[in-house]
């Protein structure tokens, strides 16, 4: 028999917490704080280049903050628009968390600010559950990562405000599945929208512009259907007899005898089969 015991549900419970007191302070400074989240190179910085440029065009006063593991490189980058910018080396960790980013915008976040973008490490899974206090969160994929990755990360895509279709100058090139893909996000987030964006041509930078300018400081959008929901996005088989420690990302308090019934209350299940082509 084992007791499971669940630490991560006390980290992000606690991550929470701090998360919806810096949602509260932003707010109250009147800054719109957007969390760019995906897998790496999908393009966040290519994009948050162009964004940053016409924002300042507009004469938005807007400011960028992106994390890594290593190197300064996207703060260089994201430098050339002329907007603050600020990098954050993580130390090995692959999310942001709440206090972290309220550590490093303390004394930094120019007065005045009304538009925060935060880019977060390049990773579908770690920074998914790990909510920043941000306004609005917008999940990225390019065109070159196939059409089924909203249903293998149903957690970042099922918590997204707006998800951004990326690259699609190269949607020719390697065949991309429009239909099958927006299938996908329906599924995990049903009536989100979707933008397709590409940094080459410019394609729905201004568009994407205007939909986070359009959100109010204090304002939550389209509530995506995860949001507030213990999740998991792990499936285990049980063996007969076993001891097992296992980390998932809601809570269980439960013993595991040799012989109970081995179905437990999930909230959300991926699907294992999506009945939708793969190629
Ligand atoms: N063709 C094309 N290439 C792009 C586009 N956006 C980004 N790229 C290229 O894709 C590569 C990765 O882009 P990045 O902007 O560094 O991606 P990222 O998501 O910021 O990567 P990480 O910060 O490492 O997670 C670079 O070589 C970009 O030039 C695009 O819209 N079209
Ligand atoms: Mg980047």
């Amino acid at each position: 028999m084992c007791r499971v015991v669940d630490l991560k549900q006390a980290v992000l419970a606690k991550n929470d917490g701090l998360a919806a007191a810096l949602r509260e302070e932003l707010a109250g400074r009147g800054v719109t704080t957007v969390n760019l989240l995906s897998s790496p190179g999908s393009g966040k910085t290519a994009l948050l280049e162009l964004l940053l440029t016409r924002a300042a065009e507009r004469g938005l006063p807007v400011a960028a903050l992106t994390a890594d593991l290593a190197t300064e490189n996207d703060a260089r980058r994201l430098a050339r628009s002329g907007a603050p910018v600020r990098q954050v080396l993580t130390g090995g960790l692959c999310h942001l968390e709440a206090d972290q980013l309220r550590g490093h915008l303390e004394g930094w976040l120019p007065d005045g600010t009304r538009l925060l973008f935060v880019e977060n490490v390049g990773n579908l899974v770690c920074p998914a559950t790990y909510d920043l206090g941000e306004t609005l969160r917008v999940v990225l994929m390019s065109v070159t990562e196939g059409e089924d990755k909203p249903a293998k990360y149903p957690t970042a895509f099922g918590l997204a405000n707006l998800v951004v279709l990326s690259k699609t100058d190269l949607a020719e090139a390697v065949d991309f599945d429009e239909e099958t893909f927006a299938e996908h996000v329906e599924r995990v987030n049903p009536g989100v929208e979707v933008l397709r964006t590409s940094a080459r041509t410019g394609r729905g930078v201004e568009e994407l512009l205007e939909r986070v300018t359009a959100v109010g400081a204090g304002e939550r959008p389209h509530r995506p259907p995860l949001a507030g929901r213990h999740l998991n996005e792990h499936r285990h088989d049980h063996g007969p007899a076993h001891d097992h420690v296992h980390e998932h990302a809601h809570a269980h308090d439960h013993d595991h005898g040799p012989a109970h019934d081995r179905s437990h209350e999930h909230p959300y299940e991926p699907a294992l089969d999506t009945g939708l082509p793969v190629r």
